[in-house]
């Protein structure tokens, strides 16, 4: 029987290629996001590529009464959630601390912190109650080191990074896996959201090295998800090649 994953920030980067990932492979995937069209794309390619099951949830993780409600709407035969990946986040703005924007501020913390928490919190009893899980928190190699201009960005991550380390103390009575992936620099919509729409200044991010893409962090995610029952993946930190930490970085 197929396993139930629900992937938040399933419209684009890594969660999109983490449920196409996970639906080539033997699990049904329950994909969330606040764009319903693309939520709606991704569906079709989903059903033309695998023959696993697809639904679609589309909300706001920062909106707690909107995830408890997309939660509970489940039908009986996707309520029984075997993966959880909180991926959904966002870095806006890249500015020195004391002349940053607060509502930058507000919506990482709201998405990357608070987001990342209500989806858990709802999430969580079910996997208690039958004593098997599995959480995937996303965070960064920005959640490993603070960088400057990073700021606040790097204390969401942080943040997640911590979260990720007492869910697992918390959970271990319950058979509840939990494991952080912490990318490096990935090539997606990220840089566009941090420069808010500035797709040339997204683009330059990117320029001169060959960075991650999100397939490569959604293998990742099938390799920890895959384990046999007894393993569990605590962390994992992935850099493209041509990058060493959130300092160093070569030009290839
Ligand atoms: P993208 O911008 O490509 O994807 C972000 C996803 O998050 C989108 O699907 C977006 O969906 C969703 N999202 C954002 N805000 C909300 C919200 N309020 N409610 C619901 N969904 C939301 O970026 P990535 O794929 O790169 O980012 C995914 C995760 O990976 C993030 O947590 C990011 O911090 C992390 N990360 C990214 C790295 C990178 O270099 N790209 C490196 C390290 C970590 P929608 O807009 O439709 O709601
Ligand atoms: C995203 C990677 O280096 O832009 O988390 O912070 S970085």
């Amino acid at each position: 029987m197929n396993r139930i994953a629900l992937i938040t920030g399933a419209t684009s980067g890594i969660g999109r290629a983490t449920s196409i990932t996970l639906s080539e492979n033997n699990f049904d995937v329950i994909i969330t996001g606040r764009r319903k069209e693309l939520l709606e794309d991704l569906e079709k390619e989903i059903m033309a590529k695998s023959l696993n099951k697809v639904y679609i949830l589309n909300f706001d993780v920062r909106n707690k009464e909107e995830v408890d409600q997309a939660i509970d709407s489940l039908p009986t035969e996707w309520k029984d959630i075997d993966v959880l990946v909180n991926n959904a986040g966002l870095a806006v703005g890249l500015n020195h601390i004391d002349e940053g924007v607060i509502d930058d501020w507000e919506r990482m913390i709201d998405t990357n912190v608070k987001g990342l928490l209500y989806m858990s919190r709802k999430v969580l009893p079910i996997m208690t109650a039958k004593k098997n899980g599995h959480v995937i928190n996303i965070g960064s190699t920005a959640g490993k080191e603070a960088y400057e201009n990073g700021n606040v960005y790097c204390g969401t991550k942080h943040a997640v990074d911590a979260i990720t380390k007492g869910m697992r103390i918390d959970l271990l009575q319950h058979k509840i896996k939990v494991t952080a992936i912490n990318p490096g620099m990935v090539e997606t919509e990220f840089s566009i959201v941090r420069f808010k729409g500035d797709k040339e200044k997204a683009d330059s991010v990117y320029k001169g090295f060959t960075p991650l893409y999100g397939q490569d962090i959604a293998d990742a995610i099938l390799y920890v998800v895959t384990r046999p029952e007894h393993v569990c993946i605590n962390d994992m930190i992935i850099t493209a090649t041509a990058q060493a930490n959130s300092f160093y970085k070569v030009a290839e």
